[in-house]
């Protein structure tokens, strides 16, 4: 594993291809970031070795499996500063990690009256599974605004926002879309008190710069390893102890229970108590080696090295013609997100994958928020590790070939 940036493009074997006949360009960190070497070796070896069910066996393999597990489970307790390894809850990822909160949290907390408040710059994942838990408890679902295209969440309306019905605050740390990097830690200051607990969804932060849940102040923190170097199928929740062990299970099933009868069930305290059934021990062992590596990089220095590309595609896109750009135009995540006039974001994109460039369009699961821009789609370029500034040069000249194809060119 390198302790510094050098050659740090040899570490990702899957960078090391041609796509359409040119070298890969990859641009789609956002949805997934590629994996180290680090991480693939972890998995092997844990399947190589290690492997056993975890919690229920007195043999060795089923021992160190365990060890591997709870290794892990304090591995990312550890890169999130949470207080303890019980305030982390192995999950599928964001998705589930919030899904978790709303249904158990949200189901046992939350009742006609009560005010569930959201931001209109969520991506799906924290407003479905709100609308889910409001429709059945009655709770309302109340909106903090954006302030337009720089993708500034408006602070001057949350005073009159955060009432004393609001039992719930969530919103996201970084946009997936605008690139924005929300205060979370003055969110969750004004949010406490006003008695609301807060939901960060950190799936943008998490892999790109230093995430305390502390210095946050924060309630629940989610996230997902897949953005973060690590293997797909693997998140996690942090939850303030006092919060989770007051929650009742979502899920039933082996592992969360201390007794069981014909008629009735004693839970185990957490995380036990949200992990029913056979855990994903495997890719928690390798997001384990996934935060050995980041850190390894730097947690500074990653936000450093992304937004200063996401900072200069953003610039250097501005030059085109016809070109909307969003998100703030200064300090931002390592995304930018872009339309143009008239080519649809779909051609963008697969005009770029025949460069051997590799963008996302669309609405990037954040509908409500490209209707509230007056948008339907974006095309968006998003920065990691191993990206570098030579790639910025191959995206503007893709998307100069672009522009001309269609006559808008300058
Ligand atoms: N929250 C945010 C802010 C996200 O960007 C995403 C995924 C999620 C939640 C959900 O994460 P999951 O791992 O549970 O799926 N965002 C994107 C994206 O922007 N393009 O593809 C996935």
């Amino acid at each position: 594993m390198p302790s510094t940036w050098d050659r740090i493009r040899d570490e990702f074997p899957t960078l090391h291809q041609q796509v359409n006949g040119h070298p890969l360009v990859y641009l789609d960190n956002a949805a997934t970031t590629q994996k180290p070497r680090a991480v693939m070796t972890a998995l092997d070896r844990f399947y190589e070795r290690d492997n056993s069910n975890v919690h229920r066996g007195l043999h060795a393999l089923s021992m160190r499996a365990t060890d591997a597990y709870e290794g892990a489970r304090a591995r990312v307790a550890r890169f999130v500063n949470a207080a303890a390894p019980e305030e982390i809850i192995f999950t599928r990822g964001t998705t589930e990690s919030i899904n978790l909160v709303a249904a158990s949290w949200g189901g046992a907390n939350l009742a006609k009256g009560d005010v569930i408040l959201l931001t209109e710059m969520e991506h799906h994942s924290n407003l479905v599974p709100w609308q889910l838990v409001a429709r059945r408890t009655g709770a309302a679902l109340r909106y903090l605004p954006v302030t337009g295209d720089e993708g500034l969440l408006d602070l001057s309306a949350l005073d009159r926002l955060l009432t004393p019905e609001v039992k719930v605050f969530a919103f996201t740390h970084v946009s997936n879309t605008l690139a924005t990097i929300n205060p979370v830690a003055e969110l969750c200051a004004r949010a406490r008190k006003a008695g609301a607990v807060t939901v960060v969804d950190a799936a943008q932060s998490i892999g790109h710069m230093p995430v305390d849940v502390r210095a946050m102040g924060c309630d629940f923190l989610a996230f997902s390893g897949h953005k973060m170097a690590g293997v797909t199928g693997i998140g996690a929740l942090f939850g303030r102890r006092a919060l989770l062990e007051s929650m009742p299970p979502w899920q039933g099933g082996g592992g969360m229970i201390s007794s069981v009868d014909f008629h009735e069930s004693r839970w185990k305290p957490p995380p036990e108590r949200f992990e029913a059934g056979t855990p994903n021990f495997g890719d928690a062992v390798a997001l384990g080696a996934a935060c050995d590596f980041l850190d390894s990089l730097g947690r500074e220095a990653i936000r450093q090295h992304d937004g200063a590309l996401a900072k200069m595609a953003y610039e250097r896109l501005a030059e085109l013609p016809g070109i909307r750009l969003l998100g703030p135009r200064g300090e931002r995540g390592g995304l930018v997100s872009f339309a143009f006039r008239d080519i649809h974001a779909h051609d963008v994109v697969t005009f770029a994958d025949e460069d051997g460039i590799a963008l996302r369009g669309g609405h990037h699961c954040n509908q409500p928020l490209m209707k509230r821009l007056g948008l339907t789609s974006t095309a968006r370029a998003s920065f990691y590790v191993y990206n570098e500034e030579r790639e910025i040069d191959a995206l503007v000249a893709s998307m100069r070939r672009t522009l001309k194809f269609f006559g808008s060119a300058d």
